[in-house]
């Protein structure tokens, strides 16, 4: 007997569906049972072909977080001796709208000086960006370039096949080789296992591109290690040896394909040998990986978000989107590509977020990555905050910066942990006349520095819908229990927040379930015809209308300018880029001198936690045991360091001090920090982003969190009096 058919047989329980709000590829659907207003019990659901009746270890969890004895259950106000004590929903409301007021009004601040800050804490239509959009469109604030996580891949997507469209996840099943390209698959997308299992029982093999040997590459056939931020130089070399041994698809390139002849040239200079330089990989493998790719049918490449989080993360994402068109692989059931099956998903949200709202012009965007710098009172420093997404955008001047940030509202998100720079975070947040709201489920590091914080309900007591960025399906979620304590949903906040404001648009007055419902309705692409709001409510999920099996560019249909894959770029061209896949070294490389001793520090999520999510779960944060540092053996011998040693990693901008585990599990010359840790856990209180500056990729503005030069020595005695 299921779990399911276990509750539905107890007289009183009560089985909802929902879905997992977290930012991650797999867009669970899952069931709770609930009995008296209370959860019991909540598991993946059994019907979705891709959770296939399984949630992951961090969500297994979630009734532990969201009954954690330290959830936020009313507001709470900071007072001048910095302890904060609890208000009703009424004066919290009335005390921030009194104070953002007094900013709208002022003609030295205006709309402008408040600046909404938000990310990935959930990915729903409705408490991500849908109400709050709306008030930030009404009011006419700044808006934020949500930066933070695949931008530099997106555009290097997009450049390429026109829209982030993947191959079906399922399909991976069928394939005969599996690249996993920068991606921890069983960290980060373990839903995609089963079929990467299921292929290598009908003999498929499965390699790991990856300068660190993750449980993945652990359990896959073959681990290639490679330095961080080089992968476009190997995906250059794979072509070269695919074109000069005559491997690719002609008919394929010829009919779907744009500028072929121009990628030969610029493929041509790049041997293995020159290759093998800047990547580590030795030239004899290249050329086996390359031969393997090309004539191994169907081929899959999985590639994910880590190796975008580099200076030249934009062009290597563009270099690796070329492959399988170049050896025709988008043809076949199993092969293809993945990294963001979002383009799949055309929804007008129009209705949703009313852009309508919003003045003319619109108001400046700041680029998320560079919050530190956008919290400054000094114009040039606040200026270069400015979203530039493109080389040909012109860079902005201290005469653009407009007026100070004098509000800060951080909702879904903990920049304090995740944002580069923190020090710089930290000296914005510091500043005594900047107003912070943020609305939690927790005391994060984020709502310490707030001097408003609000109680925001779990996935577990609010309406919401996603999209997901990994596979097929549409899922609605339900409500299954109460609020807990006095929270709410942020939607519910915002209105509020919104009336509280003197804002009297019938928009804030719309209820969750009549937003989504009519959010359904007015959704005309036709991959949704089949999906509507009653079959949403009775299902709790449903298949995008695309054909099944799904062979998005079997036949070319590429959404580019062309309609063709294009090797050749003349979008890119007039965005300031050179317009033919090429390899921009990473910014680690550049050594102060020829006996710097630089390493790259990358910090890939840790297994058991979301970004800085769930750290504060019990189980899960001693299955992660503590905050550490990876070294390989050879770079902790060259610098005295022992196993458990204490060192200080020191970059550009900043310094952490970790525990040192000496393993040939990371490659040499680059040190891995995993997870997002909350700063009460690390030895010195402070965030693995110390070290990350608020430097950007070739493209779309993304943050190069993995992209970090380094210097590593072990602690010494003078350390703990040092520097704060
Ligand atoms: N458990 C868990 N799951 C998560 C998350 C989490 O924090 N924890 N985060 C979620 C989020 S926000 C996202 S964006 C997604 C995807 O998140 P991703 O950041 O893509 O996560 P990973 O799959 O861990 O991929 C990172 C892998 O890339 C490797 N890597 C780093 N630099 C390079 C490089 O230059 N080249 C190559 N080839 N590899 C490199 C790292 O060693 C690591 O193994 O995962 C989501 N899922
Ligand atoms: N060094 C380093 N830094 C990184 C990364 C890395 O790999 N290394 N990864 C980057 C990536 S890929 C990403 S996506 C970002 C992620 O950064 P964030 O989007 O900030 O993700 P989380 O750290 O999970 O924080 C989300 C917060 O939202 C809250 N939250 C969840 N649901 C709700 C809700 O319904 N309402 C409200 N009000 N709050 C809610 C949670 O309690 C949590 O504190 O971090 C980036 N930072
Ligand atoms: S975090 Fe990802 S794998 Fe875990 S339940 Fe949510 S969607 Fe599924
Ligand atoms: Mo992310």
């Amino acid at each position: 007997m299921t779990r399911r058919d276990e509750y539905r047989t107890k007289p009183g329980v009560r089985v909802i569906t929902g879905a997992c709000p977290h930012d991650c590829p797999d867009t669970c659907a899952w069931e709770v049972a609930v009995e008296k207003g209370r959860a019991l019990d909540l598991w993946g659901h059994p019907g979705h072909p891709f959770t296939a009746g399984r949630l992951c270890g961090k969500v297994d969890r979630y009734l532990e977080r969201t009954y954690h004895p330290d959830r936020l259950r009313a507001p709470l106000r900071r007072g001048p001796d910095g302890a904060y004590s609890p208000i009703s929903w009424e004066t919290a409301l009335a005390e921030i709208s009194a104070r953002l007021r007094g900013i709208l009004d002022d003609p030295q601040y205006g709309p402008e000086a408040i600046l909404p800050y938000s990310y990935g804490g959930t990915l729903g239509l409705l408490q991500g960006e849908g109400v709050a959009a709306r008030l930030w469109n009404a009011l006419g604030t700044s808006q934020l370039a949500r930066t933070i996580c695949a931008e530099a891949g997106s555009w290097g997507h997009r450049y390429t096949t026109g829209r982030p469209i993947a191959m079906d996840p399922m399909d991976f099943a069928r394939a005969r080789l599996i690249l996993i390209w920068g991606s921890n698959t069983l960290t980060s997308n373990m839903h995609l296992w089963p079929q990467i299992l299921a292929a290598r029982k009908q003999g498929a093999r499965a390699l790991v591109i990856d300068p660190a040997n993750t449980r993945t590459a652990r359990a896959a056939d073959e681990w290639i290690p490679i330095r961080p931020g080089t992968d476009a130089a190997l995906a250059l070399a794979l072509m070269h040896v695919i074109i000069g041994e005559g491997l690719h698809d002609r008919d394929y390139v010829a009919r779907h394909t744009l500028g072929f002849d121009a990628l030969r040239e610029r493929v041509a200079a790049w041997t293995p040998a020159r290759a093998e330089a800047e990547t580590g990989v030795p030239r004899a493998r290249i050329v086996r990986l390359a031969r393997a790719y090309a004539t191994t049918r169907p081929a899959a490449i999985r590639l994910n978000y880590g190796l975008q989080r580099h200076r030249g993360g934009g062009m290597a994402v563009r270099a690796i989107t070329c492959l399988p068109a170049l050896i025709g692989s988008w043809r076949e059931r199993g092969g293809g590509l993945q990294l963001s099956s979002s383009g799949s998903f055309h929804l007008d949200k129009r209705g949703l977020e009313r852009p309508d709202l919003r003045p003319d012009p619109a108001p400046r965007t700041f680029n998320m990555i560079r919050l530190g710098d956008a919290l400054s009172l000094e114009p040039h420093i606040r200026a270069r905050a400015l979203f530039r997404p493109r080389p040909v955008d012109p860079a902005p001047t201290a005469a653009d910066a407009g007026p100070p940030v004098k509000a800060l509202i951080v909702y879904n998100c903990n920049p304090a942990a995740v944002a580069p720079d923190l020090a710089a975070v930290r000296r914005g947040l510091a500043r005594p006349d900047l107003l912070t709201v943020a609305l939690e489920h927790f005391m994060t590091d984020t709502a310490k520095a707030a001097d408003y914080v609000l109680p925001a309900t779990t996935q577990l007591e609010h309406w919401d819908a996603h999209k997901s960025y990994g596979h097929l399906f549409f899922a609605l979620n339900r409500p299954a229990i109460p609020p807990v304590g006095e929270s709410l949903a942020n939607s519910e906040i915002f209105r509020r927040l919104a009336r509280a404001l003197g804002r009297r648009e019938p928009c804030f007055e719309e209820p969750d379930e009549q937003i989504l419902e009519r959010f359904v309705a007015a959704q005309t692409h036709p991959s949704f015809r089949s999906i509507t709001w009653a079959r949403l409510l009775a299902e709790g999920f449903a298949r995008l209308d695309v054909p099944d099996p799904y062979l998005p560019f079997a036949e070319g249909g590429f959404p580019t300018p062309s309609g063709k894959c294009e090797f050749f770029s003349q979008t890119m061209a007039d965005d300031g880029y050179d317009p033919v896949p090429n390899y921009t070294p990473p910014a680690y490389t550049e050594r102060a001198s020829a006996t710097d001793d630089a390493l790259c520090c990358i910090s890939p999520p840790a297994h058991s936690f979301l970004n800085s999510s769930f750290v504060n779960v019990e189980r899960l944060r001693r299955r992660e045991r503590a905050p550490c540092v990876f070294i390989h053996p050879e770079d902790a011998r060259a610098r005295d360091i022992d196993d458990g040693a204490s060192v200080i990693l020191e970059s550009r901008v900043g310094r952490v001090e970790l525990p040192a585990r000496v393993s040939e599990d990371v490659i040499r010359g680059t040190v891995l920090a995993p997870g997002i840790w909350w700063t009460s856990d690390t030895p010195d209180q402070k965030g693995i982003n110390e070290l990350t500056p608020q430097d950007e990729t070739d493209m779309g503005g993304g943050a190069v969190f993995y992209d970090i030069s380094v210097r590593v020595r072990p602690t010494t005695s003078s350390d703990a009096a040092g520097p704060a």
